[in-house]
């Protein structure tokens, strides 16, 4: 048969700009030469060298689409691609990327002061620093609007109290971003503020049983009376949306991300069932086996044309509120029925750790969950719809 476009069938790689075709190249080749070898061996350890951050930074893969203080000023197509590439080693190293660039680059770029940004961005852009960012609380999930962490004015600055928890990269992290009510916990009074780690009164703990997303170090933040100067405030938020912006662009990132996972177990299946003989024949030679092989090729495609024209969409500046959630949900969602596949179509071998799928399932289990859970998408797609909030 005549080579054809089987991987590419929307010529999605194929057309894309050739600044954005580089840096693809370059992370997938740091991706396969540098992350892939050790992702085993540091899952089962739950391990995450916090070295990586710099080789992140020297690729230019942290805070991708900033234009100041070292950042590159590429593309949201790149930065789409970037997460593709990293996910399809492990969901652990995109949250790396996406938290330090999403969640923590992007609002001091956003909503700081000339000296925040001059501060803190080229750290973190460089990834000498770490940093992380608190707006889930036990009690405060998939909605953030309950939460009990609280600041006061004091003095020329605040005082905060409270714990965040669920909170990727807090164990490591020198820098956070941290998000609180005013003490009568009026939801508009909504501010976000920068923390340091040695900050009197801040501390961490390490959330250390986890089945998913082993290679990211999750924890909380405990805050104790911690004062901090006026300086430490992020000025120029304006409420909530400036919290959801953050929570925009990491949704964006993810939803390429979990494509990049379903594409690399959709390889390693199809690799698998064109060797593995059973019945006299290739697995692959069975009907039932090509549907799903096409199925997989099929949601993997129709979700990465949609991420496509969304990061066209943001380029130009659009509301994209509602496609980032169709994308969240859809994509987190189909990824799982795929890499699910997979692993039946290894058989008993699907369970075993080299062959990587297993691996990629239990993560896709927490990317389902953080940015707004499936449900919580189908409630926010559903109030945008009808005007009516079920949350
Ligand atoms: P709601 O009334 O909907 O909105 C309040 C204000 O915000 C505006 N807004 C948005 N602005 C920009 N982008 C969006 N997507 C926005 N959505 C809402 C809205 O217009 C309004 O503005 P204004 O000016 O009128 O005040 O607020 P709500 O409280 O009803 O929101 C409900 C809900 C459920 C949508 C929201 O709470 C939600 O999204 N919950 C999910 C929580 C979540 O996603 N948490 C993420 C935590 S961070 C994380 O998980 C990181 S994972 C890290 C990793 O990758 O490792
Ligand atoms: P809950 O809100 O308790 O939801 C439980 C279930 O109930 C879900 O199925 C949900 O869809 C459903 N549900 C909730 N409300 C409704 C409703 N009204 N109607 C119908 N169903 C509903 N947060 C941060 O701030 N920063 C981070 O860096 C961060 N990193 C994370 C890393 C990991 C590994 C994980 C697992 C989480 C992380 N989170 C982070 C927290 C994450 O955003 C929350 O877990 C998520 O928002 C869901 O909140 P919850 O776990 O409290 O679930």
């Amino acid at each position: 048969m005549k080579q054809n476009n089987w991987f590419d069938p929307f010529f999605i790689f194929e057309n894309l700009s050739e600044e954005d075709l580089h840096i693809q190249k370059n992370v997938k080749d740091f991706s396969e030469s540098i992350l892939k070898p050790n992702v085993v061996k540091h899952n089962r350890n739950h391990y995450f060298d916090r070295e990586l951050y710099k080789e992140f930074g020297k690729l230019g893969l942290l805070g991708s689409t900033i234009n100041s203080h070292g950042g590159s000023g590429a593309s949201d197509t790149a930065y789409g691609l970037i997460a593709y590439e990293i996910e399809k080693i492990d969901s652990s190293y995109r949250s790396s990327i996406s938290v330090q660039s999403s969640l923590v680059i992007h609002p001091i770029h956003s909503f700081g002061n000339e000296e925040q940004k001059d501060k803190y961005l080229p750290d973190l852009i460089s990834g000498d620093k770490i940093g992380c960012f608190g707006l889930t609380e036990s009690e405060a999930g998939s909605d953030p609007s309950s939460m009990k962490t609280t600041y006061k004015k004091h003095q020329d600055g605040y005082i905060l109290n409270g714990n965040k928890n669920w909170i990727t990269n807090s164990p490591i992290a020198d820098i956070f971003i941290v998000w609180a009510l005013n003490e009568k916990h009026e939801t508009n009074s909504i501010k976000g503020f920068i923390l340091e780690k040695e900050t009197k009164g801040l501390s961490t703990n390490i959330i250390e049983n986890k089945t998913s997303l082993k290679i990211s170090p999750t924890g909380q933040i405990l805050i104790d009376n911690v004062y901090f100067h006026n300086s430490n405030c992020l000025e120029n938020t304006e409420g909530w949306s400036s919290v959801f912006s953050c929570l925009n662009k990491a949704r964006f990132g993810i939803s390429w991300g979990v494509l990049g996972s379903a594409t690399e177990c959709w390889l390693i299946a199809k690799d698998y069932v064109e060797n593995r003989i059973m019945f006299k024949k290739p697995l692959a030679a069975n009907q039932l086996i090509q549907k799903k092989l096409a199925d997989m090729q099929t949601e993997i495609n129709l979700g990465l044309a949609a991420c496509h024209i969304t990061a066209k969409a943001m380029n130009e500046g659009k509301d994209i509120i509602n496609s980032i959630s169709i994308l969240k949900r859809n994509n987190c969602k189909k990824s799982l029925d795929i890499v699910r596949d997979c692993r039946d179509m290894l058989g008993a071998n699907g369970l075993i750790e080299d062959y990587h799928i297993m691996r990629h399932l239990v993560n896709l289990e927490t990317v389902k969950t953080y940015e707004g859970t499936e449900d919580i998408h189908s409630l926010i797609l559903g109030r945008n719809q009808t005007n009516i909030p079920s949350f």
